[in-house]
């Protein structure tokens, strides 16, 4: 039986509507509009098309969107300065800063330097530190996005066995966090594979939820998953036929439960969770103005 596909674009449109409603509602209590600055340097294609459909969804929900575009050659002193400055914008909530960034900036010290509070792509170290221990404020966003889809989907989490198939820090390693914690839509038990884990179709096929951000087209193939699994997509290969995951969508779908789509599943749903991260920040700073 073909697998139910889980339509990331329509859950995050429903999503989304929620988010301008509750942005609306901030306005007219509190007389204050969510501010998001997005930063980018240089003219990564994909970054450019990251950036844009941001500015569009923040724009859609009532959010303003303040943009930086900076030369691919801007110094790194210049960036730290700019983020100084977002940091103390009053009109600033949240501050983005687009990766990549082009090799002659240190991709940390950029990150390090956001205020915390500010952080709503949950990259900063006090961020991840909170995440860790299980007292989150902004969860990172593409993890935050599958968390979400799981939810919607109806894919029951708790005693699940998830198999996380990549290690980075911006999705594999965070989202086996978010899963194992003891929390509501979490209290899995989880796996974590990598490039150095042998026999990786031995661990694949164990999954009740499988979550591939391997960054490699087509890696994981309907032979390693275990029929009726949930199997998350997180890859973005923009190759020259369009935008291909890491999962083989078409031997997969044969075999698993539910599968998210390359466009239009994980992808969709990290420009959501920005969205919801902004308009916690901003609420975070009405509360500490104690209006
Ligand atoms: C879709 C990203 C790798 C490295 C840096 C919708 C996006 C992508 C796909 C998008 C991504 C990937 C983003 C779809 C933002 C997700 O319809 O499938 C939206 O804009 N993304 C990013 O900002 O930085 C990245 C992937």
């Amino acid at each position: 039986m073909a697998a139910e596909i889980i339509d990331g674009k329509a859950i995050s449109q429903q999503i989304q509507a929620e988010i301008k409603t509750e942005v609306e509602e901030l306005k007219q209590k509190h007389n204050l509009v969510p501010g998001l600055a997005v930063v980018l340097v240089g003219e990564d294609p994909g970054s450019q098309v990251y950036v844009k459909n941001k500015g569009i969804a923040c724009q859609k929900a009532g959010i303003k969107s303040l943009e930086f575009r900076k030369p691919a050659d801007f110094p790194e002193s210049e960036l730290l300065q700019l983020v100084q400055e977002l940091n103390q914008n009053p009109e600033v909530d949240g501050i983005l800063v687009q990766l990549p960034v082009p090799k002659h900036i240190n991709e940390k010290k950029i990150l390090y330097a956001i205020d915390p509070a500010k952080d709503v792509d949950g990259f900063h170290p006090f961020n991840v530190g909170r995440l860790m221990i299980g007292d989150p404020i902004y969860l990172p966003c593409t993890p935050a996005g599958i968390q979400e889809l799981l939810v919607r989907a109806g894919t029951k989490i708790e005693g699940a066995h998830v198999v996380v198939v990549g290690r980075s820090n911006l999705v594999g390693k965070p989202i086996a966090m978010i899963l194992v914690q003891k929390a509501k839509n979490a209290n899995a038990t989880v796996t974590v594979c990598h490039t150095r884990t042998p026999n990786m179709a031995d661990h694949t096929r164990q999954a009740d939820i499988l979550i591939v951000a391997a960054g490699k087209p087509k890696a994981i193939s309907g032979d390693m998953i275990k029929p009726g699994a949930t199997v998350i997509d997180v890859g973005v290969n923009r190759l020259e036929t369009g935008l291909c995951g890491d999962v083989d969508f078409e031997s997969a779908k044969l075999v698993a439960g539910k599968i998210t789509p390359v466009p239009g599943g994980v992808g969709p749903m990290t420009i959501t969770m920005l969205l919801k991260n902004t308009l916690r920040a901003a609420r975070l700073r009405l509360e500490k103005s104690g209006k």
